[in-house]
């Protein structure tokens, strides 16, 4: 039986923590890959090129609103069609504390994002919890939370994609 290969690629500084995250919780349903430069040189499109070979379905996992994830995740993503891949990406939106200009970042990132996948799949930082609640609790982990959330999105959809692949195969 033909078996799918599944590739999750973490994107700038949120997407390598949510696929270390991953890597950590002992899932094993894909191969993972890391991507954290935002210097489209040569070096970079042979790496993505390489990213890219033989892969069926692909998750692209990044925060939007930084530098790296916003811009570097569309043109993978893009790439990734040209190829006939699957594509798949899971991505974070910022928190309102971390202020509007990159908000709106993030905003761009998202709707270039949307015209390159087959799905996307946004997951807020903006948690609703009441400023009071989250005064006292460092930043990183309630990105903690999201970590997770973005962690259980991925395995929850690897393994009825596998069933599907393998069905439609036989
Ligand atoms: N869930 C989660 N979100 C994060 C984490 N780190 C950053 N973020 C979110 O992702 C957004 C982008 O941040 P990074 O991923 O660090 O940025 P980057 O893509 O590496 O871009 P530059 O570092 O600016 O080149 C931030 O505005 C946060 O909202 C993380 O570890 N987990
Ligand atoms: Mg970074």
């Amino acid at each position: 039986m033909k078996q799918p290969k599944i590739k999750v690629v973490g994107i700038g500084g949120c997407g390598n923590s949510i696929v270390e995250y991953l890597v950590k919780s002992d899932f094993n349903g894909a191969d993972f890959a890391s991507v954290d430069a935002d210097k489209e040189d040569v070096k970079y499109k042979k790496r993505i090129e390489s990213i890219l070979k033989e892969v069926d379905v692909l998750f692209l996992i990044a925060g939007m609103g930084g530098l790296t994830g916003t811009r570097v995740t569309p043109s993978i993503a893009k790439l990734a069609k040209e190829r006939g891949i699957y594509t798949s990406a899971i991505v974070t939106m910022p928190m309102e504390m971390e202020g509007k200009e990159r908000i709106e970042i993030a905003e761009k990132g998202i709707l270039e994002l949307r015209s390159h996948v087959n799905s996307l799949i946004e997951l807020p930082n903006t948690f609703n919890f009441s400023c009071k609640l989250i005064k006292d609790i460092p930043l990183n982990d309630l990105f903690c939370v999201v970590n997770h959330m973005a962690s259980g999105v991925i395995r929850s959809l690897v393994v009825p994609i596998k069933t599907l692949y393998c069905t439609s195969f036989k």
